[in-house]
């Protein structure tokens, strides 16, 4: 549960003084927490499987406090940890031993959103859904939707480089996002916060914080890019009764629906029983193997309606699929796609959950579950399967009542060595964290982990940045 459970000693960062404390409270009066209960929930994370004990939690309302904050930390070699919406499941987001945390809870506000262009420019605490239903006022959308959308903030998922139900549609961040600000660990503002789409003058320094998990500073703003809201949404419900027909499907769906497929999801029974189970959400179709979610976006009901039914029928027809509903209205819609989103929040209530979020090839991506259903028996509570399937991406999940070190056992190496065998990536959207820093090595080569650290040195010589994460420690 605690830092003591994992092989990690404190590195020699100084206690916080009363000194240090007068002068944080004279930067942000009213904004520093040190009440211990108060304390307790940025100090654990949202699986809370991992806990920290951070006495000191500052929240900052604009970048020249940020800046302040970390010179004054850089200069105290005093240790650091951001912290968004604490949505992370790698445990990144949360102190190891006693990091001062920096929330980004109250740097909230939309800069300007640009009619024409569609770029919103925001500070990173912003709260992914707020900012989507602020776009949809003006005819836009967020270009990423995750299901921890209601407490996330723009800032963390650039930091993890989310990716969630939007990716096949609109890509990754690192193709929205067109500028971001971001402090340094010695206090300086390095501004990169463009709105142009084209910008090949030097190297793209914005990637470098894209997907860095506070190691190498604070993301402060953001510029991103956002598509148009569409005009006609569908999302088809369909049960299917194997692996490789799901393939199938996709290739079906691709060949039929093209520009107006907007997501393709699946998860395997087991995650739709564990919804049902824990949450109470019902199942409009018959048991099947598996289930695709299947949503179109376009900006013709008609047009979108026509390629929608005829690529159901051709499905039906084929056999692919054995049942299926459709949603259009927004009441529907919703809890279609609750079925999917909320299988996270279903799956904690069994107990301890060991998560894996693969990128594995497509064709292949299913037989990891199986084998790994296979290998455990009886031993897991259960073994579920699901995921981003048009992106490659699984969500290999395993649940049993409480913590087993025996179980752990059974899954790592193993899971990693699989993925690895498969030229596949150990962290496909989560990032690594505190949970899955050592295991870089299977996606990665030392050369490439040698540069990283040698960056991280250049950014961050003293290491104040949320220490213990990401990145193994250069020898
Ligand atoms: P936090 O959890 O607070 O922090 C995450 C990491 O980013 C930490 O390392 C933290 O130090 C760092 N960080 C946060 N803010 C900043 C900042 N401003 N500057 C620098 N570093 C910062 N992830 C996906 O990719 N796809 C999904 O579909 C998805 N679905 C989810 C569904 C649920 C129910 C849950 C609980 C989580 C899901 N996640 C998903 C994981 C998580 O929501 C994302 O990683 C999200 O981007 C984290 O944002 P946050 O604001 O909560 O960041
Ligand atoms: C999702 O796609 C999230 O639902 C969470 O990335 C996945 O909990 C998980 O393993
Ligand atoms: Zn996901």
């Amino acid at each position: 549960f605690t830092a003591d459970h994992y092989s990690v000693s404190r590195l020699p960062f100084p206690d916080v003084t009363s000194e240090d404390l007068n002068f944080f409270q004279r930067l942000l009066p009213g904004r520093v927490v040190t009440d211990e209960d108060d304390l307790k929930r940025y100090n654990i994370d949202w699986l809370r499987t991992v806990r920290g004990n951070s006495k000191l939690l500052l929240r900052p309302q604009n970048t020249e406090e940020v800046s302040k904050i970390l010179k004054y930390c850089n200069d105290r070699n005093l240790a650091v940890s951001p912290q968004g919406g604490n949505t992370g499941l790698v445990g990144g987001s949360v102190p190891v031993f006693d990091e001062i945390i920096l929330s980004t809870a109250l740097m909230d506000q939309v800069t300007s959103f640009d009619q024409v262009s569609g770029t919103l420019v925001c500070q990173s605490g912003c709260i992914l859904e707020s900012l989507n239903q602020y776009l949809e006022g003006q005819g836009y959308i967020m270009p990423l939707d995750l299901g921890a959308k209601g407490s996330c903030h723009i800032g963390g998922n650039l930091a993890t480089n989310a990716g969630g139900l939007r990716v096949l549609r609109y890509g990754s961040l690192r193709g929205t996002v067109l500028g971001l600000e971001a402090v340094l660990p010695d206090g300086s503002i390095l501004n990169c916060l463009n709105s142009l789409r084209k910008d090949n003058t030097g190297y793209d320094l914005k990637q470098l914080f894209i997907g860095s998990e506070g190691t190498l500073g604070v993301i402060t703003a953001v510029s991103i890019l956002c598509p148009r809201k569409p005009k006609s949404v569908n999302l088809a419900l369909l049960g299917c009764e194997s692996f490789s027909r799901v393939l199938q499907v996709f290739t079906l769906c691709r060949d039929h629906l093209g520009e107006i497929l907007s997501a393709y999801e699946f998860q395997d029974l087991e995650s739709m029983r564990v919804v049902q189970t824990h949450l109470k959400l019902s199942n409009p179709l018959q048991e099947s193997a598996f289930y695709i979610l299947i949503e179109t976006a376009g900006s013709c009901e008609q047009h979108d309606e026509e390629k929608l039914n005829a690529f159901l029928a051709k499905a039906l027809e084929s056999g692919l699929v054995e049942s299926g509903t459709v949603a259009t209205d927004q009441g529907k819609i919703k809890s279609l796609w609750a079925l999917r989103e909320r299988i996270t929040e279903a799956l904690a209530h069994d107990g301890y959950v060991y998560k894996y979020d693969l990128s594995i090839p497509v064709e292949k991506l299913y037989a990891l579950v199986e084998e790994t259903r296979a290998r455990l028996g009886t031993s897991a509570r259960r073994v579920v399967g699901y995921g981003h399937l048009g992106d490659g991406n699984l969500h290999l999940n395993i649940t049993s009542e409480t913590y087993s070190e025996s179980l752990l056992a059974a899954l790592e190496p193993f899971v990693y060595q699989w993925t690895a065998g498969h030229s596949g990536s150990i962290s496909a959207e989560h990032g690594l964290g505190f949970k899955k820093r050592d295991h870089i090595y299977y996606s990665k080569s030392s050369e490439a982990v040698q540069l990283m650290q040698r960056l991280k040195k250049m950014l961050d010589p003293k290491g104040i940045m949320n220490p213990y994460k990401t990145i193994p420690q250069a020898d």
